[in-house]
């Protein structure tokens, strides 16, 4: 069965883009319930242990560098089947390829730089939301 929970990051080049605000409501206007939320900063140690998954790939450096390079507003949100609802509401991981008006197409500029992170799965949303948020800072 699909969970109601995932976890979603404003990454450095839309927070610094001043879009904190506009992505929030388009998050709240897709049926989202903000339960967790902060603004913080990675550190690269940080950033490193967040996409280990991506390890190998060629872009480990890069996405690194960047996701630690400002501050990010980390958040868990709640939906009936959350974690699919959500990739569609942000759209493809390339800006190029996002749908339009998907939150990607809106405030992406490149693959790299693509705005807001989105859980893959069920199981890495309770990952990546505890990875951020204790227990009392979650509602
Ligand atoms: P997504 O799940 O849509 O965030 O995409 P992935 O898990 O495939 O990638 C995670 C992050 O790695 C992306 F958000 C940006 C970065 N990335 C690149 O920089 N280049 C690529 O070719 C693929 C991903």
């Amino acid at each position: 069965m699909a969970g109601n929970k995932t976890f979603t990051m404003i990454k450095p080049d839309a927070v610094k883009g001043g879009h904190i605000g506009a992505i929030l409501a388009k998050i709240n206007e897709g049926g989202f319930k903000i339960v967790a939320l902060k603004l913080t900063k990675l550190s690269t140690e940080k950033a490193g242990e967040f996409y280990a998954v991506h390890k190998e790939r060629p872009f480990y450096g890069e996405l690194v560098e960047f996701m630690s390079s400002g501050p990010i507003v980390a958040a868990i949100l709640e939906k009936d089947n959350a974690v699919e609802d959500f990739r569609t509401l942000i759209g493809a991981t390339n800006p190029a390829e996002a749908a339009p008006g998907t939150i990607r197409a809106l405030f992406a500029t490149s693959i790299g730089e693509n705005a807001v992170h989105g859980s893959d799965s069920d199981e890495n949303a309770a990952i990546e939301g505890s990875f951020h948020f204790s227990a009392t800072e979650t509602f």
